[in-house]
């Protein structure tokens, strides 16, 4: 079988929230290893490099929300790369905060509606990431991608998403910050969502299994966006928004082995690391142990599970 091809995309978008550094990420994820990694596993990996955002008018400080020009001009740019790359191979989206995914998931949806191909999202995350440009009460447009990429209304200026992700293809794992507008919007809407409430009750496989199974029986593709902040704090501490609580090193693994098992995951995003915060390189590194579990390193194979 031809082996498959990894596109390392970096996208130093730091525009998404206030503090900065996040554009440091898609080269400490080189520095951990992460086309070494992947090629350990038998896959080719080729590195695009990293991309910029484009031509945009200045952002002031004067607007409810911070830096929108530039997070638009960023999202421009990513919808076209991500629809072209996925002709390409698997690309691997290199944060970059998470507003990234304004353009990611958009782009990915995009091609898989020129194949016919439902799209679903698997969001792991600390938060949901549902408000609109309008409801945000932060101004940090990383915690709208979800919204933008479902096709809601309240993002002026914003290119039009022409592949509306359907709600019921999402899943949001890991949440234990919701904002009440967030919180509002998500329950009345078709995504699926589990927070860590629900993953210390069931663990993590029972939901995630689930929605495996959907993506399975729909013949869907798979974008995976890995928020770093879904991870405990105390195992990966080198984000902005740091909540307690979160994923342990064995529930990520977990959850990339039942992913990788599933064959269906074809693009993902890797955001928030802020290296800036990291100590050691230990976040940057856990994350490449993430794609890399993602992507089929095992320490035994194992006959494919059902957990439900
Ligand atoms: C909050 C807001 C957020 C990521 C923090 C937080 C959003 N709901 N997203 N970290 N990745 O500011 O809207
Ligand atoms: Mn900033
Ligand atoms: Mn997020
Ligand atoms: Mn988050």
């Amino acid at each position: 079988m031809k082996p498959k091809t990894c596109l390392l995309i970096g996208a130093p978008m730091d525009s998404g929230k206030r503090r900065d550094g996040c554009l440091m990420g898609p080269d400490a994820y080189r520095t951990a290893g992460l086309a070494r990694a992947l090629r350990d596993l038998g896959l080719k990996v080729v590195d695009d490099g990293n991309l910029t955002p484009a031509s945009h008018s200045p952002d002031d400080a004067s607007g409810r929300l911070h830096r929108p020009q530039e997070t638009i001009a960023w999202t421009y740019r990513l919808i076209r790369e991500a629809e072209q790359a996925m002709a390409r191979g698997l690309p691997i989206f290199l944060g970059g905060d998470h507003a990234i995914s304004l353009g990611t998931v958009p782009g990915v949806a995009a091609h898989a509606a020129s194949k016919g191909r439902p799209q679903f999202v698997l969001w792991l995350d600390a938060h949901s990431d549902f408000h609109t440009a309008e409801t945000t009460t932060s101004g940090n447009l990383h915690g709208t991608p979800l919204a933008y990429a479902t096709g809601r209304k309240g993002f002026p200026g914003f290119p039009k998403v022409t592949a509306p992700v359907p709600e019921e293809n999402i899943c949001i794992i890991g949440l234990r910050s919701v904002d009440p507008a967030e919180r509002a919007m998500l329950q009345d809407s078709g995504i699926h969502y589990h927070d860590m409430r629900e993953i210390d009750e069931t663990g993590i496989a029972t939901p995630l299994s689930a929605f495996l199974s959907r993506v399975e029986a729909a013949d869907g593709a798979l974008h995976v966006s890995l928020d770093v902040d879904f991870l405990d704090p105390s195992i990966a501490p080198a984000v902005g928004t740091t909540v307690p609580g979160g994923a342990t090193i064995r529930e990520g693994h977990l959850a990339m082995e039942l992913i990788c098992d599933s064959g269906r995951m074809t693009s993902m995003d890797m955001v928030e690391l802020n290296p800036f915060l990291d100590e050691r390189g230990r976040t940057a590194q856990a994350m490449v142990d993430l794609a890399a579990s993602a992507l089929g390193r095992r320490v035994f194979d194992r006959p494919t599970r059902s957990y439900i």
